[in-house]
This record gives structure tokens, sequence and C-alpha cells, in this order.
């Protein structure tokens, strides 16, 4: 019986075999395990991926373990921290690192040469009441590209691509990104709402950071990258202006669709410092949901205090909540 394989099948099969590194490797077998059609002709091949799979798990088994530590092949993924996971993206010496330095406690290292960035680092940063998770990672060139990179940047929430605006070649580097990152099948988009019909490939939202835009003097510069991503949010950022990091912060939350509501128990204080975190359009048994399920089960009522609201005023479950409400369950 014919396997009868589609032709991205082939495509991908060439792609697994010229691939290095084995979390890559591991993937895209799973992905050409994903897209086998499931047939007596097509019994064997399964069978064979699947040993394969098996194969490349176990080797990165022993890379994650060898001497108690992560190795390089396992960094294409970091555990999500805090409201939302930011990866900082772009090309060699733009300023990642130090975004990154600026904005947490991570100690990145920083250099006015290019390449100093050997592996991703995390860091808390902090908007008003809630915290992101950002990653500084190695540039993107023609003479680098991580592939570990393609992993992060589909796990995360939110990419800022960090654009130099001292450099000459400003463009030909923003462009080179969307290029690489496009061979590695990832679209960076500036909105997204579902994923492409090929599951191949994934979108990302992404944020343009214009970046040391103080050397930037005319605004020429920015104007060019506002050309080049006419679509696209772009926060103009520079670590010597202490205004611009913190318009980054709120674009960064602008950009997650994402809002804050505060509880309140019975008879208390509003809680200020650990808000629930929801998608904007969020609803009170969404924000019930967060706490436990049961919980939200028994909900009888909610009252609210917030803009446009009165004071206490009593909801039903399915009551829209916007960033910045503060609510008190009763069951
Ligand atoms: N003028 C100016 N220089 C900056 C700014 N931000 C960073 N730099 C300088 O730019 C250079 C590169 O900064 P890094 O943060 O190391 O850049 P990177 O993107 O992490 O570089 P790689 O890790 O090599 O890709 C350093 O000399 C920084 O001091 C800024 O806002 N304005
Ligand atoms: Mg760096």
């Amino acid at each position: 019986m014919p396997a009868n394989l589609p032709p991205q099948y082939y495509e991908l099969e060439r792609e697994f075999r010229a691939e290095k590194d084995p979390r890559e490797k591991l993937r895209l077998a799973q992905e050409l395990l994903a897209m086998m059609p499931k047939h007596k002709g097509t019994d064997k091949l399964q069978a064979d991926m699947k040993a394969k799979i098996s194969k490349l798990k176990k080797q990165l088994d022993r890379s994650t373990t060898a001497h108690g530590v992560r190795q390089a092949a396992a960094h294409d993924h970091i555990e999500k921290e805090g409201a939302g996971q930011v990866i900082l993206i772009g090309p060699p010496n733009s300023g990642k690192s130090s975004l990154l330095e600026a904005f947490t406690h991570a100690k990145p290292v920083v250099a006015d040469y290019p390449y100093s960035t050997r592996q991703p680092l995390t860091g808390m940063m902090t908007f008003e009441t809630v915290q992101f998770q950002l990653i500084d990672t190695p540039p993107i060139s023609p003479e680098s590209y991580k592939n570990y990179l393609s992993g992060l940047i589909r796990n995360a929430d939110l990419v800022v691509l960090v654009c130099d605006l001292a450099a000459e070649s400003m463009l030909d580097d923003a462009k080179f990104v969307l290029k690489k990152l496009e061979e590695k099948r990832i679209i960076l988009k500036h909105e997204v709402s579902g994923q492409p019909d090929d599951p191949r490939f994934s979108y990302k939202k992404t944020l343009i950071c214009a970046h040391k835009a103080y050397d930037d003097e005319s605004g020429e510069k920015r104007a060019q990258l506002d050309s080049l991503f006419p679509e696209f949010s772009l926060v103009a950022t520079s670590i010597l202006d202490e205004g611009s990091l913190t318009a980054f912060r709120k674009a960064i939350f602008d950009c997650l669709n994402i809002m804050r509501v505060y509880t309140k128990p019975v008879g208390k204080e509003a809680d200020f410092t650990n808000p629930i975190i929801l998608p904007i359009g969020g609803t009170v048994e969404d924000a019930a949901v967060t706490l436990h399920k049961d919980f939200a089960h028994k909900l009888k009522y909610a009252k609210i205090w917030g803009p446009g609201k009165f004071d206490g005023q009593r909801v039903q479950r399915d009551f829209r909540l916007i960033d910045g409400d503060i609510i008190e369950f009763h069951i």
C-alpha cells in the first residue's frame, strides 16, 4: 500500500535530516510523525519515526543529566514565570542585554562588541503591580543562529525585536532576522488571532523596540523602522532615558492583551499586591476559576469596585471585568 505522504512531509524530512541540534531534531521528528497519514501504508514509517523519537529523547536525557546541569541543547525551554514571558531577540550589539540589565536584577554580560551573549538569561521586570519574565538571548545574524532560539521564541508570549537605531545596518539586520525566522517557520506579526493553517508554522506577536533612541536626534532612523514595520507597535527606548524605560514596561503590558483584577475578602481591604491576571474580556467566572474550579462552581454573585460601576455593584458570573477592577466573591 503506498504511503501517500503530503509534499510538506518531504520538505520537513529534508530539514530533519540536515538538523544537528538534537532538541530541534526531536521537535521536527514529532512534527513528522503528526503529519504522517495513519494507515497500513505508513505503518513501517510510523514505527521508524517513533524509534527515532525515542532515541533522541534518550540522547537528550543523557545530555540534560550529565554533571547534574542542563546543557546547551536543553536551552530551548524556559519555565514561564509571572504574568507573561517576553523574549528579547535581535541582531548583535543592539542592546538586548542592556535592556535585561536595566529592567531586572539579572547581571548579563553587556559589552561594546558583538556576540557577547552566549546563552539565554532571564530576569523579572516589574510593571506597577505585575511582573513579567524577560529572556535575553544570543544574537541572530548571518554568522550565528542558535537553533534552540526557535523553541524559545515559539514558547514565549511576546517577542521584542530589539533594533539598534545607532547602527548603519539597522534595516538590513532587522530584515535578516525576519528572513531567518521565516526559514525556521516562525512569522513575526503585529497581532495574532489564530495560528496558520500549516501546523509547521507559528505566528508570534511582536513589539518593535527602537533602541538607543538618544543616538537618533533627527528621528530619521526611527522613521525608517516605522516604514519597515508599518503595522507593528513600536516603542523607542534608551537606557539613558528613564521615561522611555517606563514606556517600554507599559508597551509590554499593552501588547500582552491582559488585565489585572484585585481580590477583596468580604469585610476587608483589597489586596493590591497579587492581582489575578486574565486575558482582556475575562469575566467574573474566569477570575473565580483561577482561584479554584470548585470555587467558580459554587459562586453565587460578586461585588465589584472600579471605573464605570457603583461601589460594590452586584454582578453575575458572566460580567466582563476591566483592568484594575476590584472583586469580592460571594459563595
Ligand atoms: N548609546 C546607547 N548605547 C547603548 C544603549 N543600550 C546599550 N548600549 C550599548 O550598546 C552596546 C551593546 O549592548 P549589549 O546590551 O551588550 O547588546 P546585545 O544586543 O546584548 O549584544 P549581543 O549579546 O552581542 O548580541 C554596549 O556598548 C552598550 O553599552 C543605549 O540605549 N544607548
Ligand atoms: Mg547580549
